[in-house]
């Protein structure tokens, strides 16, 4: 109570309205600090999507539907009169909530977040808003989100629940039906918040114990003040239960990176990424795409070594089974991370703001987790870290790891040597600990690295364009919509090894090979030396992180760096090629050590 004091006296109105505003603020941000906490500590939880597009499961009157299973309504334009027949044949008598709560703990997964109910408008819970809904409209007559919230309780796993507020394909209001309903301007979307998703929102959050977080979806014509009274509505009821950023226009607790994206660069705030084990979200009995666990394992420590949380999907069957290519696979990831859990959970982001040719790196207080993915043949280098390492060793079987370091002040240099056994204990992911005093001190310049390669990514680039308009970085840290030869790029980096460098542009594909821009000319100057380079095609290659986005790699030339010392490059279009709007899509400029 004493800020209200504080505005008794002489001290104008305002100060007090001031300070009434920045203490409500610190409020809300203290209450959303502790919510997240749990989450924090996670960094890895089991998505499930599961619904009627289930029993279809890709295919509708013979065909197979192109494209992710539970859009299947409206891919295939399928009527709310036909699509709601799926109902009485929903009848998954094989689901068992213990079952799938035990898939989520073979990972190692400590939240699940189930689809309470997608586009399709079906609430997969017992609801007394709308008839349609998994309990009243199936012969089934459960209600497994009950089962699974016990099995929760009882399993120590988070329950969570995906909400999909903007879309509902079976209102005449809701959002994204324009087959039964083509003309849009007669919808009310207000009536649909009000009469279905606010209510059933305040059944989920009352019905079914603490919720740990809801997973709101595609914000789309939701307005800030519905996103708002969407966030506030679901605090009002469980001030503990985090709000995901898809809730619309930056209101959730964190953000969401886009579908099987994986972000980059320096995150301001708290994130997650949501991924699909194959190219599904939904059940679908065509889709044998899955990936590797070694994949999924580096792509949950990738996102963890950039501070974010890991969201696996997985999409049972209408029998209400989890497919077992995704049983083994949890499992998998599981097995690794029991030896490895504490460079994953509650493990803090790398403090480097690039990525390393051999790897990645996340960290705690105290210690640094390397990530060998490339396991070297002899000893493994690394440039720029600033703090003294006392003890080095593999986290799989606590063997010490002989290491030294050294610092050459002349181009202010930092060298680390670790001294690696032949072959790496994990076939996944091998750990290197090494223990540290405190945070990790590193030099955070861009900077040649030990296999010689310069990397200048994008995202970390000087951005040379009026702001807010051209060229921008996209969440995964790609610069994108650069279709004006007026924006330019540029860097300041540290080369320690002179020599003859190729210069490669590496850009982006579209999502799902949806194309690729080139025959852009370009002009690169640096090391006091300018190169013409042309964007082409010099040969795709898959990328790491987000798989469905490829690569495209281009020569621009070579370049001729006498001496160490720092440099400084200029990326400048001279012409931008562009039928379709994608136009230059930069990834990073590397600089290549030519073989002498
Ligand atoms: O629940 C999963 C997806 O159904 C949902 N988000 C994840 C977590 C999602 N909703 N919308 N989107 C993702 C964007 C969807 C785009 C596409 Fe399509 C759906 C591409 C192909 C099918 C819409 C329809 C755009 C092209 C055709």
């Amino acid at each position: 109570m004493s800020f209200a004091r504080q505005g008794i006296g002489l001290l104008a109105v305002s100060l007090a309205l001031t300070t009434a505003t920045s203490f409500a603020q610190t409020t809300a941000e203290q209450a959303r600090e502790k919510r997240l906490q749990w989450w924090r500590e996670a960094r890895f939880g089991m998505f499930i999507h599961w619904g009627l597009y289930a029993i279809p499961a890709g295919e509708w009157k013979g065909q197979l539907i192109p494209g992710i299973g539970e859009w299947i309504m409206n891919r295939a334009k399928i009527p709310v009169a036909e699509y709601e027949q799926l109902a009485k044949q929903f009848n998954p008598v094989k689901f068992n909530a213990d079952q799938w709560v035990a898939v989520a703990k073979s990972a190692g997964a400590k939240y699940i977040v189930i689809t309470s109910k997608h586009h399709d408008g079906f609430a997969m819970y017992g609801s007394r808003v709308s008839k349609y809904n998994i309990v009243d409209a199936t012969p089934f007559r459960r209600d497994p989100i009950k089962e699974l919230a016990a099995a929760c309780q009882r399993g120590g796993v988070k329950l969570c629940f995906y909400y999909s507020q903007t879309q509902d394909w079976h209102e005449p209001d809701g959002d994204g039906n324009t087959w039964d309903w083509p003309d849009v301007s007669k919808k009310n979307f207000a009536r649909y918040l009000e009469d279905k998703v606010k209510p059933q929102v305040r059944e989920l959050l009352t019905n079914y114990g603490p919720i740990g977080l809801i997973w709101f979806d595609t914000p789309r014509v939701i307005t800030a003040e519905q996103s708002q009274g969407l966030r506030d509505l679901v605090h009002s009821i469980q001030p503990d239960c985090i709000v995901s950023g898809r809730v619309g226009h930056g209101v959730g607790d964190y953000d969401s990176a886009g579908d099987n994206q994986i972000s980059v660069g320096v995150v301001k705030r708290d994130w997650e990424t949501p991924v699909t084990m194959n190219d599904t979200w939904g059940f679908k009995k065509d889709d044998s795409n899955w990936k590797s666990p070694a994949v999924l394992i580096k792509q949950l420590t990738r996102t963890v070594s950039r501070g974010g949380n890991y969201l696996l999907n997985v999409g049972p069957t209408a029998e209400g089974l989890i497919p077992q290519p995704s049983v083994e696979r949890m499992a998998q990831i599981g097995a690794w991370l029991r030896v490895n859990s504490e460079a994953v959970n509650g493990a803090a982001p790398s403090p480097f703001p690039y990525e390393l040719p051999w790897g990645l790196i996340t960290t705690r207080t105290g210690k640094m987790y390397l990530h060998v993915f490339e396991w070297p043949k002899n000893e493994l280098v690394i440039h720029g870290l600033k703090s003294k390492v006392g003890k080095a060793y593999l986290l799989a079987n606590k063997n010490t790891v002989k290491f030294t370091q050294s610092s050459d002040k002349a181009v202010d240099l930092d060298v680390l040597r670790l001294q690696l056994p032949a072959t790496p204990p994990d076939a996944n992911d091998s750990i290197v600990a090494l223990e540290i005093e405190g945070r990790a001190q590193v030099d955070t310049s861009l900077q040649q690295q030990p296999d010689g390669t310069v990397t200048l990514v994008a995202y970390l680039a000087e951005m040379h364009n009026a702001p807010g308009q051209g060229m921008r970085v996209d969440s995964r840290g790609v610069v994108e919509r650069w279709l004006r030869k007026e924006d330019w790029l540029s860097w300041d980096f540290k080369v320690t090894g002179p020599g003859d460098f190729e210069v490669v542009l590496v850009t982006s594909e579209q999502k799902y090979g949806n194309g690729w821009e080139g025959g852009h000319r370009v002009t690169l100057d640096t090391a006091g030396q300018q190169i013409a380079g042309a964007v082409n095609n010099d040969g795709r290659e898959e990328n790491p992180s987000d798989n469905y986005w490829p690569y495209v790699r281009s020569k621009a030339g070579r370049v001729k760096v006498d001496k160490a010392g720092r440099y400084h490059l200029d990326l400048k279009p001279e012409s931008i090629e562009t039928q379709r709007k994608l136009g230059l899509t930069l990834v990073s400029v590397m600089l290549v050590p030519v073989a002498k």
